[in-house]
């Protein structure tokens, strides 16, 4: 198979329209660079647009990358994506930069259909930041990111992030060959060959602690936290003393069942989160038994409702029917779509029983719609309500408030969903990487042979994840 490459008059080319300079250079990251790449110029150079387009496409034909649509990176890859689709008849996909009105305008452009594969095509990665912001929105509409082209690889650790980050980067050309070549075409002294080398050896962006990680403390020290909700504190403090962050989701529809597990897994977790509806026998003898399990066991119960109506029915369904849930249940969740009332029509129980609630404020499945605005609006509606909201539902941390937790659903230790559109991250991104506190597990631990030897492993690897997280924290005071 032919390995596509730059080749030395496409070089020149280059830099006899500018696309390359040498001089010093502020980048996006402030750090200053002996080298720019300015692929925005291409365009005025037609025939140089459509080689470079070329090469890019051909650098994943030679890589076999499998790919239903399109996506450049904003706006230098643009029109090489739209020529790579315009020639080669691939539907193209428009990642939208402006738009800051996340809630009315959408944010890719182009037939998007769940599960699909879109490549993303960039001109230079630096630290993969940008490839992986137009693949976090991408994969936010339900779309699959696995593979980018990039004309140019900066070496200075894009393509390890992107890595990290599930996504396999195919390069073009590196920096250190395109500099060979301008070395060997006299276009560049060896002492700017030098500098260039200096420079990419200086600039690694070794896998930084994200900010967000850095200043959570210990789960003991926030649980002393000013202002924090009595049931978070208590949370905290039980999963320090019991080494463990995991919530089992206990989706199981026999009562039996749900109480041995209660009673089995009970010492490995902090909380056990239900949907009592999915019971097909539940009695109210149900709930007491199992309040009673997570008293001796020291875990908190967690009633998955996920209320959404106007708050006088909330109230309703919360205290009354059959399931009385503020009679036994420690913690609910609600979705922000209502407004404060569903909140409010939480809080008089709440208060009364020393219930929390928490704000889902993203969802693990595919084409979620809670992202963006609404995600943002879903964090100040929890931070009005410190009394009765303690956190929330999410696969990252949206509050930069030590005081609220972070819990977050679609974790397996292996990476995948299923076919009803659930999407899994692993114990170590979700606390590391995405800076949340505790992990919920469902079928990774229930369809286990031995549910007890795997709920242990969970436990673990959401300790060690948290460890390691309070290290780096550390290490960066
Ligand atoms: O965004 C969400 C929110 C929740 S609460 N995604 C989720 O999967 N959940 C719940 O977490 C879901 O209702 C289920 O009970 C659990 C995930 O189960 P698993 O078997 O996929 O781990």
């Amino acid at each position: 198979r032919a390995v596509t490459a730059l080749s030395r008059d496409l070089v020149a080319e280059l830099h006899r329209v500018q696309a390359l300079k040498f001089g010093r250079f502020q980048l996006k990251s402030g750090i200053i660079s002996p080298v720019y790449f300015d692929l925005r110029v291409i365009v005025a150079h037609p025939e140089l647009l459509n080689r470079v387009a070329d090469l890019l496409y051909q650098t994943a034909e030679d890589a076999a990358v499998r790919y239903h649509s399109v996506c450049g990176v904003p706006y230098t890859a643009l029109p090489l994506a739209t020529i790579i689709c315009s020639k080669h008849l691939v539907p193209m996909l428009i990642r939208r930069k402006e738009a800051k009105d996340y809630g009315t305008k959408r944010l890719v452009e182009g037939l998007i259909t769940l599960g699909e594969t879109c490549l993303i095509i960039e001109d230079v990665v630096t630290s993969g930041s940008s490839v992986l912001e137009t693949a976090e929105i991408l994969r936010r509409e339900g779309l699959q990111v696995t593979d980018a082209i990039v004309l140019v690889d900066r070496e200075q650790g894009g393509r390890l992030k992107l890595a990290e980050n599930g996504i396999r980067l195919h390069v073009v050309c590196t920096l250190t060959r395109l500099m060979d070549t301008l070395h060997t075409l006299a276009a560049v002294d060896a002492s700017v060959v030098e500098e260039v080398r200096e420079f990419i050896r200086d600039n690694q962006v070794t896998a930084p602690v994200p900010a967000v990680a850095k200043e959570l403390h210990s789960y003991s020290s926030r649980a002393l936290l000013p202002g924090i909700h009595p049931l978070a504190s208590r949370l905290l403090n039980l999963m320090e003393k019991k080494t463990t962050n995991l919530c089992l989701s206990a989706d199981v529809t026999n009562s039996e069942e749900i109480l041995q597990l209660a009673e089995e897994l009970g010492p490995s977790i902090c909380m056990l989160k239900t949907h009592v509806d999915i019971l097909s026998d539940f009695t109210p003898e149900v709930s007491s038994r199992l309040r009673a399990i997570a008293d001796k066991h020291q875990f908190l119960l967690f009633e998955d409702r996920k209320f959404a109506d106007i708050g006088h029915t909330v109230k309703q369904q919360y205290e009354g029917g059959i399931y009385r849930i503020s009679s036994w249940s420690d913690v609910v969740n609600v979705h922000a779509v209502p407004g404060p009332g569903v909140v409010q029509g939480l809080r008089e129980a709440s208060l009364a029983l020393g219930r929390g609630c928490l704000v889902i404020a993203e969802m693990s499945s595919q084409g979620t719609l809670a992202s963006g605005g609404y995600t943002k609006a879903a964090v100040s509606l929890a931070e009005q309500f410190p009394d009765v909201v303690f956190g929330f539902i999410s696969g990252s941390r949206v509050s930069e408030r030590p005081e609220l937790l972070h819990v977050s659903p679609g974790v397996q230790l292996q990476a995948g969903g299923d076919d009803l559109g659930q999407q899994y991250q692993s114990p170590h991104d979700i606390i590391t990487k995405k800076g949340s506190d505790i992990i919920i597990v469902g079928r990774g631990i229930l369809s286990a042979g031995n549910r007890l030897e795997v709920a242990e492993l969970y436990r673990a690897a959401g300790w060690e994840a948290y460890l390691a997280r309070l290290k780096a924290g550390q290490a960066q005071t």
